[in-house]
């Protein structure tokens, strides 16, 4: 095997409760089967010597009682010595997963009763057909090889992941649809998309397929892709019903229109809902979804042009089409108004659908935080997103399912950073119960991950917890985003997207940065409403590490602590990089604690991660230096 087991490399347990050596009970389906072996596979590896009793029950016992139907909810109890685990095959899978867990963690009797808070959760995939990944950091695809999709050992190993952690889902091919992948629709591929779909299937994994709304003039020769021709729709309609047939575990299509030079309804003078309809209404005769993405907006803008605000164009093209999409349709929409920085405020249009499902989507693949070379746990991220309130409740209850873009590749540890599969890990669970807290997710990965070692689980899980803030401070300040390099998206480039198409600035001058979003600005607050929208319009009330996503101010603003904003960017990349400095140090300080192979990777990792730290910090500080001349209060270095 060329890859690891992650969190599921189960430790040797000594302390194995007296039950775990007699399991009871024959589940019928693929899942529950699955599930059977998972738990003596399990048992097994912690030094257990589990007894398969088929239905006899002679003494303390695992007992598994499957039902038929799909649906999700676990129980998981105590019966006399032993445990009982009541559920669907796929519900038996997560019970499993569950009690493994803990019986690692040292628990005896995980009592759990639990249904995931979303019915879809799923990992999005940025492969390519030729196996490259769009924004990955963790090898090549291993969904794709010399062109083509596979099915292989790695990909039951990966359903594996992602059931482990109550992930359902997973879209196999970038958004960005072009070359190979264009085929995957029109059955050339069927039999290993059936392959696939079955791997995943054994596990409770969907699969959904990315398509490009292009595909009727592209591969199906018409002479247009206007989503309310009569031809167009029959020719989806035919496709549809050939491909769900071939494919049974298909779950439906992941579509980016009218989004960085993808076709889209626009071309046609239609809406996005005429569009997203049409696909509905094709796969709705399989039970099949569209998942449409929110990603909208004009990457052509003219960098003189300060009318144009990227982060209102998702609401403005979506809240006034709330209420006509059909039921099947899913509107995907990145956690954050423009893309995935480090810092942004929550999408104001996931608190505005009122009559439209939501899917929201994050971005485990760190593209903006750090490229899987640096230590970012989104975790907290995530929760601040999902825990945001809004006019008619927190950002959790309103949405109807949550994705990410993976961060996986062919990479033996399918993370690059061995660290990074903490996100991988924290996103399952949260998308699970988003009301699980970050800091028990970070050390429950840990333990799993490396052990029972104390100042292992003490020492990762404080690195986790900070990397996020770490990195905030010694890349962009107060949300501005947008410094880094254009295109790579890696290291400091701070007027690198200024006199760009992007429309991303900060328009810093000598005196001033920053975006007025407010009403005196591009009007961008109006759309969170009177009482969140008032907040964020309001400097002095707008939470600081927001300040510069919605405001422009001087350097010379007084920030709540009595500092200037300048000095506070000064202080803040000088700290984030004398955090991360002491991170490096705190994984030096477990040599021989942690598995060689991986202690050594992570210590290259971070050897890179302060390279570039130090160059954010003095790139960024020596700019706004020799754009203020304002020195640093505390004397330290900036370069002319
Ligand atoms: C898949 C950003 C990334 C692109 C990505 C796009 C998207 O712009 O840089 O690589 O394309 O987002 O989410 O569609």
């Amino acid at each position: 095997m060329d890859y690891s087991l992650l969190w599921l490399d189960w430790k040797t347990n000594a302390l194995l409760p007296e039950y775990t050596g007699r399991i009871v009970g024959l589940p019928a389906t693929r899942q529950g089967k699955a599930a059977l072996r998972e738990l003596m596979n399990g048992l097994k590896a912690m030094g257990g010597e589990p007894e398969q009793c088929g239905n006899r029950e002679t003494g303390p016992a695992i007992r598994l009682t499957e039902y038929l139907g799909n649906d999700e909810k676990v129980t998981l109890r105590r019966r006399g010595e032993g445990m009982e685990l009541i559920g669907s095959g796929r519900a038996l899978l997560y019970g499993v997963f569950h009690l493994l867990r803990h019986l690692a963690m040292g628990e005896t009797y995980p009592e759990w009763e639990s249904s995931p808070a979303y019915p879809i959760r799923m990992l999005d995939h940025w492969d390519n057909a030729d196996g490259s990944i769009e924004r990955g950091y963790a090898g090549r695809s291993f969904f794709f090889r010399e062109g083509k999709p596979v099915c292989s050992a790695r990909t039951r190993e990966y359903a594996r992941l992602l059931a482990s952690v109550g992930l359902n889902g997973c879209c196999l091919n970038n958004v960005n649809v072009s070359g190979e992948a264009l085929e995957l629709i029109t059955g050339k591929y069927d039999g290993v998309l059936r392959e696939i779909g079955e791997t995943l299937g054994e596990y409770g994994v969907s699969l959904w397929l990315s398509v490009s709304f292009a595909a009727p003039l592209d591969q199906g020769g018409l002479p247009t892709a206007d989503p309310l021709d009569p031809a167009v729709r029959r020719w989806w309609g035919d496709t549809c019903a050939r491909l769900f047939a071939a494919v049974p575990g298909l779950a439906g299509f992941l579509v980016k229109a009218d989004s960085e030079g993808r076709p889209g309804p626009h071309i046609y003078g239609r809406t996005q809902a005429e569009g997203a309809n049409m696909l509905a209404e094709a796969v709705r005769p399989y039970g099949g979804r569209i998942l449409w993405r929110c990603f909208v907006y004009s990457c052509t803008q003219d960098w003189r042009d300060q009318r144009t605000d990227r982060a209102r164009a998702q609401y403005d093209t979506f809240a006034p089409l709330d209420g006509q999409f059909a039921d099947n349709v899913l509107l995907q929409i990145k956690n954050g108004p423009v893309d995935f920085q480090i810092r942004e405020p929550v999408s104001p249009l996931a608190l505005r659908l009122e009559k439209t499902k939501s899917i929201m989507e994050f971005q485990l693949a760190q593209e903006y935080t750090g490229q899987q070379r640096h230590l970012c746990w989104l975790a907290p991220m995530m929760k601040e997103t999902l825990d945001l309130r809004g006019p008619a409740g927190a950002v959790k209850d309103r949405l109807s399912a949550i994705c990410a873009v993976s961060n996986t590749g062919d990479d033996p540890n399918w993370t690059g950073h061995d660290l990074a599969a903490a996100n991988l890990y924290a996103f399952g669970r949260l998308c699970w119960d988003p009301e699980l807290e970050a800091e028990g997710l970070a050390r429950d990965w840990t333990r799993l991950t490396f052990g029972p070692d104390p100042a292992v689980t003490e020492t990762v899980t404080d690195m986790l917890l900070c990397s996020r803030e770490v990195y905030e401070q010694y890349t962009a300040p107060l949300g501005l985003g947008w410094l880094c390099v254009p295109g790579t998206h890696y290291g400091p480039s701070p007027e690198g997207y200024e006199y760009d198409r992007w429309g991303t600035y900060h328009r810093a001058t000598c005196r001033e940065i920053g975006v007025e979003r407010g009403p005196l600005g591009t009007g961008f607050t109006d759309q969170y409403g009177p009482e969140l929208g008032g907040m964020y319009a309001n400097a002095a009330a707008c939470p600081e590490e927001l300040l510069l996503f919605f405001h422009r101010l001087p350097y010379t603003y007084r920030m709540k602590d009595g500092r200037t904003l300048l000095q506070r960017i000064y202080d803040d990349h000088f700290a984030g990089c004398a955090r991360a400095e002491a991170m490096a140090k705190a994984w030096d300080g477990l040599e021989g604690r942690i598995p060689p192979d991986v202690f050594a990777r992570v210590r290259e990792r971070f050897r890179e991660q302060l390279r570039s730290a130090r160059e954010w910090r003095d790139v960024v500080n020596s700019w706004l230096y020799r754009l203020t001349l304002i020195p640093d209060e505390q004397g330290r270095e900036l370069y002319i």
